[in-house]
């Protein structure tokens, strides 16, 4: 019949079709169709790995040591290899029932490479997702000797680290420059085995007690329902926590104030938080606080800065290190301590040492310094170092001990736990970023992802059949014998974690009028945004009891009464050094922009660049088009400088509009100018605003009057640009410009 005959013929075609495949696939075979890819390069034997395709040094010794392999690399050896090393023909079409037919299960080489990528992601960190990691070399200074036997602290040792700062709350791909806490820690590869010093940069914390750490990061995080707002603490679940737990004011105030915005990881100080116990060689112990102390200062960004760079640069912290590390502008950090007598009570001038909610002044106890870090290598493969590197504040070295901490010891369960899902089960100190530079000789064993091929029969000890090894080590870790007093089993705080405005007022009362400023501008925005009235009363009652003027300030910009306060106002004496304002830093590192104008004196501009290069600075040039002027390369236009990115800026000329310009669309500030270029007259109307010094000689002058800011603080001319530039790098040394905004608080 003819359905019959008509399927019989389809069948034989498509065998033929099979068969012509197949015959297409062999090279050279008759009738073989070209190849359909080139390869780029001729094929031959793989190179050896060059330097900076490396894994990590963060590995226990390999080779003839312990006899491991080399670790992996990718994209060296000349041919495609399937993961279990068959070379590949082809990876661009999957096998196929004819080239118009479905796939074949049997594919195994489309199999393997989907379901490789279907697995890629791993789960994103529960808090502190959104990260950038580092290389660096600490080098101790040796002042710890007599505190602490840990030998990365004896004199001149150097230990490689490994660093990752973060924020809070976002998601792995949320903005840098967002309102939160933000963490540093460091792993410490000792020769005595690791040391994970977790910190963050803000000395104290929201809780004294880890049990509450869920609740207060489920009020920060997203709603559950809309899963808004990402990385922000401007919401009402957040409010809604640190007003009724009211020990949190004393964090939310510093994360109100500038330290929530910093201008880089590189003007970022990081502190421990909680106190930690040091023993030295003959068993002595102290109480001490970690501190690290940035060499460029402590700088943050403005909150219109902030706002802006999470649209026109989210990644603007992770650049900002990478593209110093990549310039040789190396970022330094000193570590010090602040030190305490371990008498027994674990307070020092009253202040509970336990009690992560407080801190102690620098006034009270000087940070010493005991080492530098230099950070001074990017990742090379940002998932394998950055995201896969596992912190854990139980990770230290004879030498360093815990205290009773009631944060710090929920601390010590969390970090190990973590891992074990977002890192898929309990060997993942054996990922290459988180191994030990020390020997290690565990006993434990399997477990999924087991990289260790053990040897021996007895993973116990006292055993008789592996020679009975491993030894316990004399020089072991100590676990400090403190006396636990002898007390009720009880879900309680001591009575002093009850003070929660004493210090929260301390830091306002530190703070310079201008701090003071942004501090209420903070809460005022941020309480904007919630909805609940409920929810902005009670937290204008905690600024009540923090002080008067702030809870004024807030209370107006809310349109709601100023509420009386509930507790005394603590009398406490202001610690200068907590404000950022009013010291003077390097100013090596900085950036700063360049406006040149091509039909000007080139000549002049690129002369200052060389001078700002010479200073330790990265000088920018900005010109209206991209390309070359003068012989040198343009590094922004005007399309895209924005004041953000530069610490200052010189006007080296009044570039004129160009007579095809779309003044209107590209001025973005609607700013109209028949001499002088709109995008240019925004660019000083923003560095104005960002309380940044300006300077302008020669035709640039014109940009100053132009933009109606000339002879007003921070702007500076001069008859030539050394000489601007001079002026300039004085006014550096303070960061900022804030004379040009009086400050309103009295
Ligand atoms: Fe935490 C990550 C810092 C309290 C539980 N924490 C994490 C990171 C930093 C901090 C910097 C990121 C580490 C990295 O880059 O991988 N955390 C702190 C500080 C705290 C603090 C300074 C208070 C002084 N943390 C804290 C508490 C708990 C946790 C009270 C739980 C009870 N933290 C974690 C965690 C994380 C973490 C869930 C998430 C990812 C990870 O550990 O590896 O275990």
């Amino acid at each position: 019949s003819k359905p019959v005959k008509a399927a019989k013929k389809a069948v034989k075609a498509a065998a033929t079709s099979v068969a012509d495949a197949v015959t297409a696939q062999v090279p050279g075979s008759p009738g073989s169709a070209p190849a359909t890819l080139e390869e780029p390069t001729t094929p031959r034997e793989p190179l050896p790995p060059k330097k900076e395709q490396g894994a990590p040094d963060t590995r226990t010794p390999t080779g003839a040591e312990t006899g491991l392999p080399a670790p992996a690399n990718g994209q060296q050896g000349a041919y495609l290899t399937t993961a279990t090393g068959v070379r590949l023909r082809d990876t661009d079409h999957s096998l196929k029932a004819g080239p118009r037919g479905p796939s074949l299960l049997q594919d195994h080489h489309l199999r393997e490479k989907i379901t490789h990528f279907d697995h890629e992601r791993i789960p994103e960190r529960v808090v502190h997702a959104r990260g950038t990691g580092a290389h660096g070399t600490f080098t101790a200074y040796g002042t710890a000797e007599s505190v602490t036997k840990a030998g990365f602290l004896k004199k001149n040792t150097e230990t490689d680290v490994f660093v990752r700062f973060s924020t809070v709350l976002g998601s792995r791909g949320s903005a840098d420059t967002v309102r939160d806490t933000r963490g540093f820690a460091v792993k410490f590869y000792t020769d005595e085995g690791n040391f994970d010093l977790v910190g963050n940069n803000i000395p104290v914390f929201f809780i004294q007690d880890a049990i509450k750490f869920p609740d207060i990061i489920h009020a920060a995080k997203p709603h559950p329902d809309r899963e808004i707002p990402q990385a922000q603490s401007a919401h009402d679940t957040f409010w809604d926590f640190v007003s009724l737990h009211t020990e949190a004011q004393h964090h939310t105030i510093w994360n109100m104030s500038d330290r929530g915005i910093p201008r880089s990881y590189r003007t970022m100080e990081g502190f421990g938080v909680h106190t930690f116990r040091l023993v030295n060689d003959a068993g002595a112990t102290t109480l001490v606080k970690f501190h690290w102390k940035p060499k460029l200062g402590v700088h943050s960004l403005t909150w219109e800065e902030a706002q802006l760079l999470s649209g026109l640069d989210p990644d603007f912290h992770r650049r900002d290190l990478y593209d110093a590390i990549e310039a040789g502008a190396f970022p330094e950090y000193e570590l010090g301590i602040q030190v305490f007598p371990d008498t027994g009570e674990e307070a020092f001038a009253g202040i509970d040492l336990l009690d992560p909610t407080k801190m102690v002044p620098e006034e009270l106890a000087p940070v010493q310094p005991i080492g530098k870090l230099v950070i001074d290598r990017t990742p090379t493969n940002f998932f394998a170092e950055s995201e896969q590197v596992a912190f854990h504040l139980g990770t230290m070295p004879p030498g360093i001990d815990v205290t009773n901490d009631p944060l710090l010891q929920g601390r010590l369960f969390s970090y190990v736990d973590t891992q074990l899902s977002r890192l898929g089960g309990p060997n993942y100190n054996q990922i290459p970023i988180n191994r030990p530079h020390a020997p290690v000789n565990d006993m434990l064993r399997d477990g999924f992802h087991q990289h260790a091929v053990h040897g021996g029969v007895a993973p116990y000890r006292p055993n008789s059949l592996d020679g009975g090894n491993p030894s316990t080590a004399e020089d072991g870790f100590v676990d400090v014998p403190v006396i636990v007093a002898e007390a009720p089993k009880i879900r309680q705080n001591p009575a002093s974690f009850d003070d929660h405005y004493s210090q929260t007022r301390l830091f306002w009362l530190s703070m310079t009028p201008t701090e003071q400023e942004h501090i209420i501008s903070a809460y005022t925005f941020e309480l904007s945004k919630c909805y609940e009235q409920a929810i902005k009363e009670r937290q204008l009652q905690a600024l009540a009891n923090i002080d008067p003027v702030l809870c004024r300030q807030v209370a107006t910009g809310l349109g709601l009464p100023e509420p009386k306060p509930t507790v005394p106002l603590a009398d406490v004496t202001p610690s200068p050094t907590l404000s950022q304002i009013g010291h003077t830093w390097p100013t090596d590192g900085r950036t700063i922009g360049i406006v040149v104008d091509p039909d000007g004196d080139v000549d002049a501009a690129l002369k200052v660049r060389e001078v700002v290069f010479g200073a330790g600075m990265t000088p920018l040039l900005i010109a209206p088009h991209g390309g070359m002027v003068g012989g040198a390369p343009v590094q922004r236009t005007f399309a895209t400088a924005r004041s953000v990115e530069f610490d200052a800026i010189l006007l080296a000329g009044a570039p004129v509009p160009a007579p095809d310009a779309r003044p209107a669309r590209d001025a973005k500030a609607g700013r109209a100018s028949a001499t002088v270029d709109p995008r240019v007259l925004l660019l000083v109307d923003e560095c104005w605003r960002h309380a940044k010094s300006i300077g302008a000689w020669g035709d640039g002058v014109t940009v100053l009057q132009e933009a109606g800011v000339s002879g007003t603080p921070g702007v500076v001319t001069a008859n030539s640009g050394e000489a601007v530039f001079g002026e300039i790098q004085v006014l550096l040394g303070a960061h900022r410009v804030w004379e040009r905004f009086p400050a309103l608080v009295a």
